[in-house]
């Protein structure tokens, strides 16, 4: 499958890569890999987003080319449909891109390819690269090119688009989902002259002072931990607007609550404009925060890591999940 997909490449001449609402660093890592191996191979290349990216990812080479559709809709629109190879990569449903912009994908009579890493992927592409069992899709994305022989394709940017994806999806290579196979990949990146500390210190040592300080209260005032194995963050408008809050202030806080000893599982509660926005996190195999997602909070997403959404108050969400978890959590 991996040379089809090569060869859908060298074949087509108008190249589009779509990914998920809220950028990550594997979604942003995966896209800009994919954008320079097209270019690398003389193609016509754009990648189009839904919203926009968290400033911590603006480093990446080739991020200030991106295309938002939130901000230049008929742009992005125009570029679905003109397109003759169209890219879903780290997700694997139109609908995750937003109502608007998948069914302009859905629309597109490009060919399609999907590659990515989360479980039960639709049916909307015509070729379908789904691995749920790999950590990252940047990592797929190295895969691609390893087993249809095409490594020669690899540059430092590629290869710091891939490292920075494997790295923000692995919670930096310590979730279950790291294999050997993972370390190996991160050696030969290194091999070829990414310089990892640089990711390091470009996606985790960019703090403003605000955003530390929203993090310093959102740790001493909000914080709830629930039978020493489940911990709550919750924040409000009022308490981000305290604090000049902007997009990807509150990245890893989630993270800061699952690392009290002993917790499996930590959620982190965002009052967004109509509806609350929550993350989960879990520690090992068993505590499965996606069913948890899928179930009660509108998402999915993958066992250590999820999403969801809820429509109504703050405290009825936080009842909710209260309620629900332990359904969820490892019995032992
Ligand atoms: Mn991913």
């Amino acid at each position: 499958m991996e040379e089809e997909i090569l060869r859908k490449i060298e074949q087509a001449s108008d190249i589009t890569i779509t990914a998920h609402r809220s950028p990550d660093g594997d979604s942003v890592g995966s896209s800009l890999a994919l954008y320079h191996i097209c270019k690398k191979l003389g193609k016509n290349v754009t990648v189009c987003f839904p919203d926009e990216i968290p400033y911590f990812l603006m480093w990446v080479k080739g991020a200030k080319d991106i295309l938002i559709f939130d901000n230049e809709p008929e742009k992005v629109r125009e570029k679905l449909l003109s397109c003759d190879l169209l890219f879903a990569l780290d997700y694997n449903g139109s609908s995750r891109m937003g109502i608007e912009m998948g069914a302009v994908f859905d629309a597109s009579s490009a060919f399609k390819i999907m590659i990515d890493h989360h479980t039960h992927p639709e049916q909307f592409v015509d070729i379908s690269y789904s691995f749920p069992e790999v950590g990252s899709t940047s990592q797929l994305l190295f895969q691609v090119l390893k087993n249809a022989n095409r490594l020669d394709l690899l540059t430092v940017e590629t290869g710091t688009a891939i490292y920075l994806g494997i790295m923000t999806d692995t919670g930096s290579f310590r979730f279950p989902s790291v294999t050997a196979e993972t370390h190996r990949i991160l050696a030969q990146l290194l091999e070829i002259g990414v310089k990892h500390y640089e990711i390091h210190e470009n996606v985790y040592d960019t703090n403003t002072v605000d955003r530390l300080k929203l993090r310093g209260f959102a740790l001493s005032e909000k914080l709830e931990v629930i039978n020493n194995e489940v911990a709550i963050i919750s924040l409000t408008q009022n308490e981000l607007n305290d604090f000049h809050y902007k997009k990807g202030d509150t990245e890893g806080l989630v993270n800061m609550a699952l690392s009290v000893e002993g917790m499996k599982v930590a959620a982190f509660f965002n009052e967004a404009d109509d509806y609350i926005k929550i993350s989960f996190r879990s520690k090992g195999t068993g505590n499965k925060v996606n069913l948890l997602s899928q179930n009660y909070f509108n998402g999915g997403g993958h066992i250590n890591a999820a999403g969801g959404r809820y429509e109504g108050s703050m405290e009825s969400a936080i009842t909710l999940f209260k309620e629900k978890v332990y359904e969820f959590l490892d019995k032992e």
